[in-house]
Order: structure tokens, then C-alpha cells, then sequence
């Protein structure tokens, strides 16, 4: 692949942005050389500075389940745009994205919007606190909930990949209050639980992890955490940043059929534009200002443009079959890198829901972060380069996911295969 530009941006992007990124696992550091820069993208496909097409699995990380550019996300921006960018005032379009958002997850009584997965999961963690009047909370090892101090503890994704789980900058009080369990491990919960029983305000779980490669919730293990918190006056909050509205336009919870007390969404919810929000039981939120006394505040929460976005999004993904599709797709691609993997005896674990996907080059079973350090992550970091030479662009890191959006074609998945056999012969 041509790079010239890409590495001559790169170079002057490092001069003036913190490894010349604005969030580190764009770097490629998880996985060795440079990062193409991207200048536009369109359906399934995007294009790099060097003018490389590649068929993209990364979808944003996440966001983009229908596509780059996609007209009716675009033209609503559009129409947004001529209207004001910002007034830091309600707008009608604030109320309708929240309806949406409350009509899709049962569970959401009221939501607040603001403008990251990161401040969604660091407001409801407050709220959770100041409703609960307990300062404890309880991740789970290889789960990211954003990168605020106190859920910066065992945390994956980048900080994964980076191999900074517990980020240099946060004080040893701020991760005091931040107990762990392993994923799946609910005897592990339940000793947290019997030795700081009155003390825990909530538990904070990604439904189905996927910033740790994916790695599926087993059968009871969410209700497990239901019940406990139950028993314990401790609040549930499912992190849905990732699984809202990607694994099905309920999300997990409708999935798994779990009714937390909160829960934190982001990324599809702005249709590419900087959305999150945070929500639950009423009498919970109710905890918010200006209603209650946890502060939580944002001068582009809500911003009619992104909420333009996330409306368009949310109406597109409410057409019946959408999701069939998606599963349709997401099964192709498994099928391909399984057979891809037969093909050259290399021990390989996919973990899929519908169209959220996760490899490991491990024989598996994976149900924990432990499984998933048993990886060979050298494998993936191959197996990247060489999809990404035959312009498949999947994560720059073997701790996160592949996504797949309703406009990924036959021909798409057609290049994937004859990619995905040769990146993974030895
Ligand atoms: P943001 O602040 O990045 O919008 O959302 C934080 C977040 C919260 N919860 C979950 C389950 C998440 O996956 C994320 C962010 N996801 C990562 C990728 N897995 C963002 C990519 C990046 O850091 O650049």
C-alpha cells in the first residue's frame, strides 16, 4: 500500500497531538507501523489520504451500523446545520431522541444526554452514588467504560492494548473505590459483595464485553448480577455503549431479557456524531440536577446537530428486517474466518452476536480476560497487517471488535474471504 501522504500527516500530526492521534488506539501501536489517514468514507467502504480503498470492519468503533455517509444521517446533519450549530438552550429534537431512546429500552424511564460514552458511564456512576449514598463500585477485569479516573482500574480496550489498565494520573483514593471481579466470575462478585456488602453502590458491566475482544456473557451470569445487587440495595447498570442498538434495537437488555436500574449508551445513538447518554429508573434520575443534587452539566449535551444524527439513525434502524440482515452478514463473516482458519490448521475462537464480532487466535473457550491473555496476540498483529495490505481494514488491536454495517456487500465479504485465507496462512 501507498503511504506517502499518511506518513507525512502522521509526521506532522505528531508534532502537535500527543502521539499524533486524538485517542490511542487509532496509534497502531497496539499492532506495529502507521496509521492510514482516512479522508472519506462511503457505504461499507472508506479511502485514506494515498487514495487505498479499503472495505471497513471498524465502523468508527462502533457507531456506523449503516454505513458511512449514510443519506439520511448526512442530509439530517445537513438540514440541522442551516438551523444553528449550537444554542445551549432545549431544543425539540433533545425530547424526541429521548423518547426514542425510552420507547427502545423499557427500562429507561428518563435519559440525559451528553457528549461521550465516557461521560455517560462517569455521570451514571455519580448518580448511582448520590442515589445510593455509597461510594463503591464494581467492574469487571478487561471491561472500558471510558477513560474517567475511577473506571480507569483493570480497564481494556485501549488501555488494554497499551497495556496501561491502570492509567498513570489516577489517585490511589479514586481506585480504592473501584473494586473488581473477573468477567463471569460470580463467586467473585458475590465475595466483593460479602466483604464490602454495604458499601457497593453499583455494579458496572458491559452486557456483552467487547473491549477485551468480545466475550460473551454465560447463561445466568448477568441475572446472577441482577439478583445480587438486588440483594445488596446496589444499583445495576448495564453499559451499553457498544451493545445499544447494535446487538438488536433494545440493545443486550432485551437480549438477555435483564432489567437493569441504569443504563450508558454512546456511539449508534449519534449516528457518527458525538453523542452519549445515561439513563434508568425514574426515581433514580431524578437524582439529577437541576431535579436532584448530582451535578452532571454540558455545554454541547444534547447539541440539536448530533441529535439530528441520532434521530435519523435511530428511525433507520427502526425498519423491519434490519437486524436479520445484520445477523445474516455478521454469520457470513464468521463463516469466512472459520473456514479461513481451517484452511491453515491455526486455532481460532469467534465470538459473535449478531453483528458485533470477536477473534482470538486461541482455541478457547473465552469467557474471561484471562482466556483472552492467552492469545497470540504476535497472530493478530500479522493477520492486521496483512488484511489491511489487501484493503480490509479491521481493529488495530487484537482487544476489540469487528463490525458489520447493513451496506457490507457479497462483493465485500467475497474480498474478505480471499483476504482472511491468505492473512492467516503461516
Ligand atoms: P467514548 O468516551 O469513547 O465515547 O465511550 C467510552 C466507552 C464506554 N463504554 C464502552 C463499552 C465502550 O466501548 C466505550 C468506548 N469504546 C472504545 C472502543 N472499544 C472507543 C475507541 C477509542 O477509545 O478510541
Amino acid at each position: 500500500m501507498e503511504n506517502r501522504l499518511s506518513h507525512r500527516l502522521f509526521e506532522e500530526a505528531q508534532k502537535v497531538i500527543p502521539g499524533g492521534v486524538n485517542s490511542p488506539v487509532r496509534s497502531f501501536r497496539g499492532v506495529g507501523g502507521e496509521p492510514p489517514f482516512i479522508v472519506r468514507g462511503r457505504g461499507s467502504r472508506v479511502w485514506d489520504a494515498d487514495n487505498n480503498e479499503y472495505v471497513d470492519y471498524l465502523a468508527s468503533w462502533g457507531p456506523l451500523i449503516m454505513g458511512h455517509a449514510h443519506p439520511s444521517v448526512v442530509l439530517a446533519v445537513q438540514e440541522a446545520a442551516k438551523r444553528g450549530m449550537s444554542f445551549g438552550a432545549p431544543t425539540p429534537g433533545e425530547v424526541e431522541l429521548a423518547r426514542l431512546v425510552c420507547e427502545a429500552f423499557p427500562s429507561v424511564e428518563m435519559v440525559r444526554m451528553v457528549s461521550s460514552g465516557t461521560e455517560a458511564c462517569m455521570s451514571a456512576i455519580r448518580v448511582a452514588r448520590a442515589f445510593t449514598g455509597r461510594s463503591k463500585v464494581l467492574k469487571f477485569v478487561g471491561c472500558y467504560h471510558g477513560h474517567s479516573d475511577g473506571l480507569l482500574v483493570k480497564a481494556g480496550s485501549g488501555a488494554a492494548t497499551l497495556s496501561v489498565p491502570d492509567s498513570a494520573g489516577v489517585p490511589a483514593g479514586y481506585a480504592a473505590e473501584t473494586l473488581v471481579a473477573d468477567y463471569n466470575d460470580l463467586d467473585g462478585v458475590r465475595a466483593q459483595f460479602e466483604a464490602h456488602s454495604d458499601e457497593i453502590a453499583a455494579i458496572i458491566v458491559e452486557p456483552i464485553a467487547a473491549n477485551m475482544g468480545v466475550v460473551l456473557p454465560q447463561d445466568g451470569f448477568l441475572q446472577g448480577l441482577r439478583d445480587i445487587t438486588k440483594q445488596y440495595g446496589s444499583l445495576l447498570i448495564l453499559d451499553e455503549v457498544i451493545t445499544g442498538f447494535r446487538v438488536g434495537y433494545g440493545g443486550a437488555q432485551a437480549l438477555y431479557g435483564i432489567t437493569p436500574d441504569m443504563t450508558t449508551m454512546g456511539k449508534i445513538i449519534g449516528g457518527g456524531m458525538p453523542i452519549g447518554a445515561y439513563g434508568g429508573r425514574a426515581d433514580v434520575m431524578e437524582q439529577v440536577a437541576p431535579l436532584g443534587p448530582a451535578y452532571q452539566a454540558g455545554t454541547l449535551s444534547g447539541n440539536p446537530v448530533a441529535v439530528a444524527a441520532g434521530i435519523a439513525m435511530l428511525k433507520s434502524l427502526q425498519i423491519p428486517g434490519i437486524y436479520e440482515n445484520l445477523e445474516e452478514i455478521g454469520a457470513e463473516l464468521e463463516t469466512i474466518l472459520r473456514e479461513a482458519a481451517q484452511e491453515n490448521e491455526r486455532p481460532l475462537t469467534i465470538n459473535r452476536v449478531g453483528s458485533l464480532l470477536g477473534m482470538f487466535f486461541n482455541p478457547g473457550p473465552i469467557h474471561s480476560w484471562e482466556d483472552v491473555t492467552k492469545s497470540d496476540v504476535e497472530a493478530y498483529k500479522s493477520y492486521f497487517h496483512s488484511m489491511m495490505d489487501q484493503g480490509i481494514y479491521v481493529a488495530p488491536s487484537a482487544f476489540e471488535a469487528a463490525f458489520v454495517s447493513t451496506v457490507h456487500s457479497p462483493e465485500d465479504l467475497e474480498l474478505t474471504r480471499v483476504a482472511a485465507r491468505k492473512a492467516m496462512a503461516r
